[in-house]
């Protein structure tokens, strides 16, 4: 392979973290060993070019062995990869300058996952764990002249399954995912992205392969292997001060001087240090100057995400050895839990730069079966996404990986606050002394990695692991109970919990989620109902239950996952799929539907409120289907999180005070039915546009109690407002409004939820012509003195399948690129006019009505998004007239969006 030396001697160093640069004046080498490797597997019959970094799958697929491994049902089929065992070969030559180093290390920021590793023949070192970084001093090892590296990977499932097998003293449970998922067993027994193996949104690609960067680090004084910094502010003295912490490995014992400054800051101190030989860590703390006034970083929607760098300089001798610069923000985190006036329990909400703050966001899962595959545009598409749909946290779910620092240093920058799991899921896991070991490690290196971020506010141990054990779900006897709450406590409580504390003063380490939280705790660790609705985060899920019904939900303190399934649209599937795929009842759907009873799920429950797609034409049923699931999941999710946000400020039977609507799930890995707002490649789904609605900072809320209309006016801002609620009512036939109320005005204050009008629908309607729950529907807003405040919403009074008097559209959109040629028309169905084709920045498009109004819209939407946020439902051409509650529903969205005539958002409802 071509080799690409470079003197690092006032050359710029990115260090693994990528957050830093390092400038030093020894001659430090960095040799990369990315790039073209080869690879083989167990028996020689397969050898081609690899690229590093890489994967076996990707790999394959480049050079042409395995088609798409996403199309049809390739997951099943290309089960045999993971079966094998592969070896990836590189050589290289060795520089003059390497040779003569002190230290040569050869260092693997990331192996998927069981690897021996070889230099020249010569054995160098195991792999066991993707999740950490490896290096080996292999000064002794290299040659002049050519170099041989090989890395033999071993399968994750037969090795899982080995792990399993010498684990004979008891049952580590789930032995192997259900059925449905066609996936992997014993998962819980590798160091392994969990989901892997697939998951109820997932398939199983167990990947193998060098998944992240491999080189060479040559040095002869000492080099910087980690920089990380956390600010603290110190109350009594209104300080701040930032502890910065150094992972430096050096040649031999050295003195020397240490300077930290932030410039900006009119802040600096010197410290004397020994650089001891090995690899060390020291802390460092850097007091910030107290007549600098320190820009605070906030969340979106708060304020701004200001940043100062920070300097650090090593001296040996009064030699400059090393320089680094960094960024740190400023903000304190608090997860408050502490009685609440009239509830039984404790609250459970953050604190940022001590404002309380409703966490309003999603769950984010892997983006791809092969990381490698992830590019920086797939990453900035979705968070730029979130922050789109007015979202200011995500959580990462602890099934999947630890995210690159790209992730976080975008999240970082548009204030999205990250709820940070281990990456246990859904099991319950070994605790042999080995796994312990590399568990231990993982989480020293992640935690040294990740803690810089401001992004971040909260580590947490596992995801559902407490509720499995609390209430069962693998069925472990009575007797042996106690035996798996000691291994929960020792792995979660006794090491993770541990090693996080030490690694990171400035968070708080919760032990899983659901929790009780501090409640847990008092309970040793395992609540009895992790589910407790008056302490911690609640996952709550319910697919049978009439989600339009908020009194099926939960009042909990802080929903961190909830959602409904939905299938993306035909363009998305169409690529992986053939024609004889394309009905709900064929082996495909049911194939790619990885949550039992899935599919019908969202058919019962869309049919709870629509009339089901019954078109003759085959194609037409189906996308009509896959249609009328977004709708269903957009109407549901909004329902549930409007019933959370609406409970922050009350308590209500004991029960209220919510501060977090994460729903599952953000994103997807591939192309299937989940519960993602995004689909696979970018699209969002009817549900994200929805979120850009119910999680706007100001928004009017309805729902009904024994039938009386209420309107909350919610509202996350910091300033208080003056509100009053405009109630619409229409009916299902006409344009123009039957009548229009409007409440007195109200005090709103910043971070509430106040109920603004209330009425019984007989009264609401007896007033209001010939109305009925039938014939008659909502839409109505938030107003001050002058403007509308937050986007305008919608109230059914009965089940758009039983409304009265809906009349079909006939609404033809036009959309062309600005400058462009005008694209064919298509007639759009249903409620699709927000997700209409936007491949470029900008695009113009011509709506016309039946009547033959005419309107033009200019649309600006950000480069980011480019052509992969098209239409969710552009096949949508023709709805058929079975599906008029759709169109009902788009023509009302039309007739609001048309009364807004130049506003850039279509409403749906
Ligand atoms: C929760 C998550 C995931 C899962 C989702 C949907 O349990 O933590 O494990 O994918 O629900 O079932």
């Amino acid at each position: 392979m071509l080799l690409h030396v470079r003197l690092s001697g006032w050359a710029c160093w990115c260090l693994f973290s990528g957050v830093f640069s390092v400038f030093s004046l020894q001659q430090r080498l960095t040799v990369s060993l990315n790039g073209k490797w080869r690879l083989s597997n167990s028996n020689g019959s397969l050898l081609l070019p690899a690229q590093v970094p890489g994967c076996v799958h990707s790999a394959l697929q480049q050079q042409g062995y395995i088609t798409d491994p996403y199309f049809r049902f390739n997951d099943v089929s290309y089960r045999w990869i993971a079966l094998d065992n592969w070896t990836y070969t590189t050589t290289f030559t060795l520089s003059a300058e390497l040779s003569v180093k002190q230290k040569v290390l050869l260092v693997f920021d990331g192996v998927d996952t069981v690897g021996s590793i070889s230099l020249n023949g010569i054995a160098v070192g195991k792999t066991y764990n993707m999740f950490c970084r490896y290096d080996f001093s292999v000064k002794d090892l290299l040659k002049d002249g050519e170099n041989v590296l090989q890395v033999g990977l071993l399968s994750p499932i037969l090795y899982a399954s080995e792990q399993r097998k010498a684990h004979t003293s008891y049952v580590v449970p789930p032995e192997c995912p259900p059925d449905v998922q066609k996936g992997e067993c014993h998962v819980n027994f590798i160091r392994k992205e969990q989901s892997s193996f697939s998951w109820d949104w997932g398939p199983s690609f167990p990947t193998m392969g060098l998944w992240k960067g491999v080189r060479l680090e040559a040095f002869d004084i000492l080099q910087l292997i980690q920089v990380s910094s956390v600010p603290l502010y110190n109350d009594a003295f209104s300080q701040w001060r930032v502890q910065v912490e150094l992972l430096i490995d050096a040649v031999q014992t050295a003195r020397g001087q240490l300077t930290l400054s932030i410039p900006e800051l009119d802040s600096e101190q010197t410290f004397q240090t020994h650089f001891n030989p090995g690899k060390t860590k020291s802390n460092f703390t850097i007091l910030i100057n107290t007549a600098s006034q320190v820009k605070l970083w906030w969340p979106n929607g708060h304020g701004e995400q200001p940043f100062y760098r920070l300097t650090i300089r090593g001296f040996q001798d009064e030699f400059l050895i090393f320089s680094t610069e960094s960024k740190v923000y400023f903000r304190t985190v608090e997860l408050i839990q502490e009685p609440v006036v009239g509830s039984p329990g404790l609250s459970f909400y953050f604190r940022i730069n001590g404002k309380p703050i409703f966490l309003k966001g999603s769950n984010w899962i892997p983006v791809h079966s092969f990381q490698d595959q992830v590019t920086p545009d797939v990453l900035k598409n979705l968070l730029q996404s979130a922050v789109d749909a007015n979202m200011n946290a995500l959580r990462v779910w602890g099934g999947g990986v630890y995210e690159q620092d790209l992730f976080y240093e975008i999240c970082d920058e548009l204030g999205i606050m990250v709820w940070q799991d281990f990456m246990f899921a859904c099991a319950m896991y070994p605790t042999e002394t080995d796994f312990i070991q590399t568990v231990r490690e993982e989480v020293v290196q992640q935690v040294q990695r990740l803690k810089s971020h401001p992004s971040i506010i909260i580590w947490s141990g596992n995801n559902e692991n407490e509720a499995a054990l609390a209430t069962d779900w693998f069925d472990i006897p009575a007797s042996q109970r106690p035996k798996y709450i000691r291994d929960y406590v020792m792995l979660y409580v006794d090491n993770i919990k541990k090693v996080v504390q030490e690694e990171d003063p400035s968070r708080l380490f919760l032990v899983s989620s659901p929790t009780n939280g501090a409640e847990s705790e008092q309970e040793g660790w395992v609540a009895e109902n992790p589910y407790d609705p008056h302490y911690g985060d609640v996952h709550f899920y319910s697919y049978i239950l009439d989600c339009w019904d908020w009194r099926t939900f939960p009042r909990t303190r802080f929903a961190s996952e909830y959602g409904f399934q939905s299938w993306p649209s035909f363009s998305t599937l169409q690529p992986v799929s053939i024609k004889e795929d394309w009905s709900y009842g064929s082996n495909f759907t049911s194939h790619r539907q990885h949550h039992e009873d899935g599919n019908q799920q969202m058919i019962l429950q869309a049919a709870l409120h629509f009339h089901l797609p019954n078109a003759t034409d085959p194609l037409k049923r189906f996308t009509d289907t896959l249609y009328i699931t977004q709708v269903m999941q957009a109407q549901c999710v909004k329902t549930q999180t409007e019933f959370y946000r609406r409970s922050r400020s009350e308590i209500i039977e004991g029960e209220g005070h919510t501060m977090g609507a994460l729903y599952w799930q953000l994103n997807d890995i591939w192309q299937a039915p989940s519960w993602s707002s995004i689909e696979f490649g970018g699209k969002w789904k009817m549900l994200h546009y929805f979120a850009q609605s119910f999680f706007a900072a100001v928004l009017p809320v309805a729902f009904e109690e024994d039938d009386t209309l209420f309107i909350y006016a919610i509202s996350d801002l910091s300033r208080d407002l003056k509100l009053r609620a405009v109630v619409n009512v229409f009916s299902w036939t006409e344009l123009d409004p039957v009548c229009t109320l409007n409440s007195s005005m109200l005090l709103v204050p910043g971070g509430s939820a106040v109920a603004v009008f209330k009425q019984p629908v007989a009264t609401l309607l007896a007033g209001c012509g010939n109305c009925t729950r039938l014939t008659c529907l909502l839409t109505f807003q938030l107003e001050d003195d002058s403007s509308q405040q937050g986007p305008t919403n919608h109230h059914f009074l009965c089940s758009p399948k039983d409304a009265q008097g809906l009349r079909r559209p006939n609404i033809t959109v036009f959309g062309a690129a600005t400058g462009g040629s005008w694209a064919d028309p298509a007639l759009v169905g249903g409620c699709v006019l927000p997700v209409l084709s936007f491949n470029t920045k900008e695009e113009e498009l011509a709506m016309r009505v039946a009547s033959g109004e005419e309107h033009s819209v200019r649309q600006q939407r950000t480069s980011l998004r480019g052509s992969v946020k098209t239409s969710a439902f552009e096949e949508q051409e023709d709805m058929s007239e079975s599906s008029t509650s759709t169109w009902r529903c788009c023509l009302i969205s039309w007739q609001t969006s048309l009364r807004r005539a130049a506003q850039t958002d279509v409403l749906f409802i």
